[in-house]
């Protein structure tokens, strides 16, 4: 479980735990009202005029001319900084500062400690509030994503739980731009296409959300589905065309058209094969290479937004007999998943000790990652993080550029590229 904690109001409650006269007043810190500057942050007193951070200082004063206008003073924001760091960790090994006032912990294992994740959460914001006189809002969830989220909804001086398996009943009616990376900009884009809730935006299809978002469309599903928590500044820039343009997905009579599969109707199946430049008994070398398949067939999926949910191989031995074996598996378009399947059906179609001329992978049963969103497993967490960032460095500088342990015996027998191995037909082994 992680624990987001947020300070409230942090500039003003800083200048009110120094001066309790301020307290449930309207303040606001960032200069005086005749100024030229904005507001930094408004008490909740304040903001109930209207007031908002970012709004010139002479707005907030037309708004709420009754409020207090104080200077801010950076030193003591980093001084209360420091001390609610301090007390944040003797509550977990693991606290991640992402701003002055804002931290994430992760609350796995400290149950016998502390009880509850709830009594945990109580706790702690007790103790900073006994501590430092400030008050705080504190969101816990199964992932970041969802905690932020939580605190975020739970604001002012308030906690909230979301309890494994209630996720979407919390997420679904919220508003869009809960989600991290829908700005105003991005929420009148998304308003203009008719999502205005979390369960519009996940129903609809994601060849829309590419067109209306860029990659940015993926990366929020991503974080719903329980990737890290990252703010958009961190997002990369490039949009859903260049993932396309550097990730090619060719259309052949078993591949994937360019084209959005809900569009064409026309998606079946993706497929990655090669021929030896020489036959082999070499298990291990075939083995590597039905992985390095796996990899760019999953990389074409992911580019498009599908899972599959069959796997094939093939197998061509010196005598040109072919033969292919298949098994369902759940949908997924994580080559770590299926690799293990693969494996086992390559070893099933090798009964004969002959040598083997060409080996294939196909992944098909398709299906639009639309229709499985929430999934929560720490495993396919983890590996859907680990390859959206494998995606994200490939798609800058080349498939090449990160290979994968599996397939590093491959190294004496191909050359690289920054695509990749050349490998013999390479017409179907992007
Ligand atoms: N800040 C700023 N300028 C902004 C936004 C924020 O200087 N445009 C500073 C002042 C805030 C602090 O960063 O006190 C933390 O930002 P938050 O967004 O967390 O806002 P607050 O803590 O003020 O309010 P709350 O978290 O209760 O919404
Ligand atoms: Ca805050």
């Amino acid at each position: 479980m992680i624990l987001c904690i947020d300070i409230d109001a942090f500039f003003v409650s800083v200048e009110q735990a120094l001066n309790p006269h301020l307290r449930g007043k309207p303040v606001i810190v960032g200069g005086q009202p005749n100024e030229r500057g904005v507001v930094a942050s408004a008490s909740y007193e304040a903001r109930r005029y209207g007031v908002r951070a970012g709004m010139p200082l002479s707005h907030a004063h037309r708004l709420c001319p009754q409020a207090i206008f104080l200077y801010g003073n950076y030193r003591n924001y980093e001084t209360y900084s420091e001390k609610f760091y301090e007390i944040l960790t003797h509550y977990s090994p693991t606290v991640e500062m992402t701003s002055l006032d804002e931290a994430f912990l992760d609350i796995k294992g400290t149950q016998r400690l502390f009880g509850e994740p709830q009594i945990l959460g109580q706790k702690l914001k007790s103790k900073i509030q006994e501590k430092l006189s400030i008050p705080t809002t504190i969101g816990i969830a199964r992932n970041r994503t969802i905690a932020k989220i939580a605190a975020d909804h739970a604001k002012p001086d308030g906690l909230l739980f979301i309890p494994r398996g209630s996720e979407q009943q919390f997420i679904l009616p919220l508003s869009v731009d809960v989600l991290p990376g829908i700005g105003p900009k991005n929420l009148e884009v998304l308003n203009r296409l008719g999502i205005s809730k979390v369960e519009d935006f996940l129903k609809t299809p994601s060849w829309i959300l590419n067109l209306a978002l860029g990659v940015q469309a993926r990366l929020i599903r991503f974080l719903i589905q329980g990737g890290d928590y990252r703010t958009p500044l961190e997002m990369p820039t490039n949009n859903a065309e260049s993932i396309k343009s550097t990730s090619p997905v060719t259309t052949t009579s078993h591949g994937l058209s360019n084209r959005p599969a809900f569009l064409t109707g026309q998606a079946k199946s993706v497929s990655r094969e090669t021929t030896f430049a020489e036959d082999t008994l070499d298990l291990e070398f075939v083995e590597s290479l039905i992985y390095y398949l796996l990899e760019r067939a999953c990389h074409a999926l992911r580019a498009e937004n599908l899972l599959a949910q069959k796997a094939t191989v093939k197998v061509r031995f010196s005598d040109f007999k072919t033969v292919l074996t298949q098994k369902k598996i759940s949908a997924t378009n994580c080559q770590q998943i299926i690799f293990p399947v693969a494996k086992h059906l390559l070893r099933s179609l090798l009964k004969e000790r002959k040598r083997i001329r060409l080996v294939g992978v196909n992944l098909s049963n398709l299906i639009s990652e639309t229709n499985q969103y929430l999934l929560f497993d720490k495993r396919i967490e983890r590996l859907n993080h680990l390859n959206l960032a494998l995606d994200r460095v490939r798609i800058r500088y080349g498939f090449g550029s990160v290979l994968a342990g599996k397939i590093m015996v491959l190294q004496d027998c191909y050359t690289k590229d920054n695509n990749g191995y050349i490998l013999h037909t390479p017409s179907l082994s992007q």
